[in-house]
């Protein structure tokens, strides 16, 4: 058993995912896969750095899975955009339930009838909370494990309140800001992109998605942000009373993560030898190798011992297993070990390490007296910038602009196309009758990319905005 080649991503994420035991994909329900102890902590990992980001400025907490037909029902396009997707519970035992109970698809119809007793006054606001749950979605399309689960395990759903448009936007900025600094962390370059009117979140005014670029050019939408106005506190009848004694309904946003945020971990960074982890999100990162020689083994052992006090604060292991060292190495490039220390005799004697990058596999000698926190930090950062640089050479790979539309057709099927196109839906249908779908319009300009963000509608001439077209999950 080998993994298959990462040129062949589709096959490859199916595989590793077993490999490297992140998730069983065995579970014998469409849609639904079980997390092994190890993906499981990467999980833990990943989920802890956005709880930690969270925590600042919003309060967590823990609604009902279970939502009745009577609530879920009453804001008519949420509903409307959910309708098909929900899961219903309809007996207790052999009894029929007076009312039918929906498996949350999404918390907003649980969480915003609470929210009206919550909110009284202008004090009470701005309300910020969020939960990391799972949810619910009879997904028609094809399912995959991390990428288009019917149950979501780990959801992250935020859901703010505040007193006007204005300050409800200002939101929708500081969650942007929220999830810049999570996918950073985990060095996945992504695109903010204002998604077209008709294709918003069900009862949203508008929505602004992450979308990052997998290996087979393909984007993944791995995070949203709803401005909702005030269509769900019309709906729910959540005010507050103002500092002029004046009742008005609150503005909302609402904006979630899932486990796409460690699909595109895997998918992006990873490699034919299997996952490549971020040093902080590794559930080992640092894993020594002594290569033993009879004879030496004591000094070998002993070398180790100075090595480990040197790196205690970190995850470390010493394997000490029986297997040949390059057995070793295989397993733990495997599981994305970012660090790998190999110590034989010869590193005894020099009292010197030989160090290994997972990211790059490449090899350097560093003496033990250099090795220390404020070292492996640095390290940690070093792997981080060039695992960021490696996945903004691959998309870099897979975008293509164009400024002539003769050549759409050339590439809106292969590639993720940028061009400029006004905010018509005539023209964007135009564009997405040749195959593409329209993402919408970058909302800035990431690093990575050097355009302007105004020029020409493609299609009718009209001004336009830097658009993005793609083949997506
Ligand atoms: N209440 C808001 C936050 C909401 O539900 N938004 S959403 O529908 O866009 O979902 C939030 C994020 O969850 C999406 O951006 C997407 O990254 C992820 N997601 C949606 N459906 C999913 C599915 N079936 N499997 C895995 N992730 C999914
Ligand atoms: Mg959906």
């Amino acid at each position: 058993m080998t993994l298959p080649k990462k040129d062949n991503f589709s096959e490859w994420f199916h595989e590793i995912l077993q490999f490297a035991e992140i998730m069983d994909v065995r579970y014998p329900v469409k849609g639904l896969y079980v997390w092994f102890p190890f993906g499981f902590k990467i999980r833990q990992l990943v989920y802890g750095k956005l709880r930690e980001i969270m925590d600042r400025e919003h309060s967590e907490v823990y609604f009902p899975a279970l939502i009745p037909e009577t609530e879920l029902k009453r804001e008519s396009e949420h509903i409307r955009g959910f309708e098909d997707e929900v899961y219903w519970i309809t007996h207790g035992g052999f009894s029929p339930l007076d009312v039918k109970l929906a498996l949350r698809p999404t918390s907003e119809t649980a969480m915003y009838p609470m929210f009206k007793l919550w909110i009284r006054n202008h004090a009470d606001l701005p309300l910020r909370v969020y939960q990391i749950v799972n949810t619910f979605r009879y997904e028609t399309k094809h399912t995959r494990p991390l990428i288009r689960l019917r149950e979501i395990t780990s959801f992250k759903e935020a859901h703010t309140a505040h007193r006007s448009y204005e300050e409800a936007e200002e939101q929708v900025e500081r969650a942007i800001r929220c999830y810049k600094e999570f996918y950073d962390f985990l060095a996945i370059p992504y695109m903010i992109i204002r998604r077209p009117d008709w294709d918003k979140f069900p009862g949203a005014v508008y929505t602004i998605a992450f979308d990052t670029i997998m290996p087979d050019g393909r984007t993944l939408q791995i995070g949203t942000v709803h401005h909702l106005g005030d269509n769900f506190a019309r709906t729910f009848d959540i005010k507050y009373e103002a500092v002029d004694g004046n009742h008005y309904y609150v503005h909302q946003t609402c904006y979630g993560i899932s486990e796409r945020c460690i699909a595109s971990l895997i998918g992006i960074h990873g490699d034919d030898f299997g996952l490549v982890l971020p040093f902080e999100v590794a559930p080992i990162q640092i894993v020594l190798i002594p290569i033993l020689y009879k004879g030496k083994e004591k000094e070998v052992l002993g070398f180790c011992e100075e090595v480990i006090e040197r790196i205690k604060n970190f995850k470390y292991f010493i394997d000490l297993g029986e297997e040949r060292p390059g057995a070793k190495y295989y397993r733990w490039e495997l599981k994305g070990v970012p660090i790998r220390f190999e110590i034989g005799p010869r590193e005894a004697e020099s009292r010197e390490v030989v160090v290994s990058f997972r990211n790059e596999r490449r090899k350097f000698s560093v003496s033990v007296e250099e090795i220390n926190e404020e070292k492996i930090k640095n390290w940690s950062e070093e792997i981080r910038k060039r695992l960021r640089e490696g996945a903004i050479h691959s998309i870099l790979q897979k975008l293509k602009f164009i400024n002539d539309l003769s050549k759409i057709d050339e590439f809106i099927r292969s590639s993720v196309v940028l061009l400029y196109l006004c905010k018509e839906k005539t023209c964007g249908e135009e564009i997405e009758n040749r195959g593409g779908k329209l993402l919408g319009w970058l909302k800035e300009l990431p690093d990575f990319l050097n355009y302007s963000l105004e020029g020409n509608c493609l299609v009718c001439g009209e001004k336009g905005f830097l658009a993005v077209t793609a083949r997506s999950y």
